[in-house]
């Protein structure tokens, strides 16, 4: 059993659905149990600024599965919520995005799996909410939430309610 940090992200259709309903069925995976979740975040668009805003969350899962098929099983959740891959397209919409943050304390760096998450340290839409539920994580290598949290500009940033 570990611990592993799911970030949800959604700028296209109904995004705040997607993200509570990936909620949903990330404790629906085989092998694997939602132990904690953030709020929902409204969230400029980072990186490629000309697309809609974001919902966003993080989620704090418990699981068997090795990272590999961890990642695999987030996207056919992905697919399950109406994700189309446009491969032209680098950090474009998305009806539902789910990324491994962290998976325990390891690092991984394979062709198809880099974790920690290449950018988490650096997205406020990633370590705002992080550090409403776990301010005292580490992330290797980047110290602990609630330090990396002050170095990113949470601007434009809002709580959804509910
Ligand atoms: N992949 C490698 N490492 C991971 C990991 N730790 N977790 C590979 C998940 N996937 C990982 O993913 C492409 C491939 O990355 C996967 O098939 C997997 O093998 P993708 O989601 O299609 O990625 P992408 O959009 O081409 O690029 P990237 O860098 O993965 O995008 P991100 O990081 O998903 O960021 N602004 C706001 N406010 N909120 C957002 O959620 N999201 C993005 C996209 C940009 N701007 C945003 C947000
Ligand atoms: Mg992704």
């Amino acid at each position: 059993m570990v611990e592993a940090w799911i970030g949800l992200g959604a700028n296209l259709g109904d995004a705040e659905g997607s993200v509570r309903g990936a909620l949903r069925a990330l404790d629906g995976l085989a092998d694997t149990t939602l132990l904690r979740a953030s709020s929902l975040y409204a969230t400029p668009a980072w990186g490629n600024e000309d697309q809609p805003p974001f919902v966003n969350a993080v989620a704090c899962v418990q699981t068997t599965l090795p990272p590999l098929a961890l990642l695999h099983a987030l996207l056919a959740l992905e697919q399950q919520f109406g994700r189309v891959r446009d491969p032209s397209l680098h950090w474009g919409p998305r009806m539902l995005d789910l990324d491994i943050l962290l998976y325990a304390d390891q690092v991984i760096d394979l062709a198809e799996l880099t974790v920690p998450h290449p950018f988490l340290h650096q997205r406020a839409f990633v370590l705002v909410p992080l550090a409403e539920v776990a301010p005292g994580l580490v992330l290797p290598g980047r110290g602990r939430v609630q330090d990396a949290v002050m170095q990113v500009d949470p601007c434009g940033i809002s709580r959804l309610e509910g």
